[in-house]
């Protein structure tokens, strides 16, 4: 192959990965955590690295989905170890400026996900997504109060230890 083609060769397939680069959203940061964590310094994630911590998945019904889903996500106990989380408390906000007040110790006891996926897909903002705070609500029906799904958050964006 003639020289010239070899540039022009590389020179198309830069241009295709940078076309590819702009329309994945692999660099995109899904997740800041902020607060008591180690150093003070916030951290933030993108959805394969928050993915990467380990996924644990719930399957349930919800206020918001009449039958039961698979949802997949981190376990917010491995999250906040992660992050060296040292508070009690876990204040939640979401793209649209919801914010809730979460106890460390519901991590706990109930095992609840941080969800990215829902049947195994990436879940759009437009179906509560990027990330869903999830609670085992069928295997515990006792979680099906409005403290609860105050707590369920959607659409989050970052989490403030404190
Ligand atoms: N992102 C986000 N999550 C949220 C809310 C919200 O407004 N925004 N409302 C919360 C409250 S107070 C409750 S009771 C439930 C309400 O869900 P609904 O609005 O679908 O009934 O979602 C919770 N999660
Ligand atoms: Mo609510």
């Amino acid at each position: 192959m003639s020289s010239f083609f070899r540039v022009l060769l590389v020179g198309v397939s830069l241009m295709l990965s940078g076309i590819a680069a702009q329309a994945d959203d692999s660099d995109k940061i899904v997740l800041t955590v902020s607060g008591k964590v180690t150093n003070g310094e916030a951290v933030d994630f993108t959805l394969a690295e928050l993915e990467a911590l380990g996924i644990a998945s719930i399957t349930t019904s919800s206020p918001w989905e009449a039958e039961a889903v698979s949802f997949e996500g981190v376990s917010m106990v491995v999250l906040l170890q992660a992050v060296g989380a040292t508070g009690d408390t876990a204040a939640i906000l979401a793209l649209n400026k919801y914010r809730t007040e979460v106890p460390v110790s519901d991590f706990i006891d109930h095992g609840v996900i941080l969800a990215s996926r829902k049947n195994g897909e990436p879940m759009p903002i437009s179906d509560k997504g990027p990330l869903f705070v999830v609670y085992p609500f069928d295997d515990k029906p006792e979680l099906n109060t409005e403290i609860y799904h105050a707590r369920s958050a959607w659409q989050v964006r970052s989490i403030v230890i404190e």
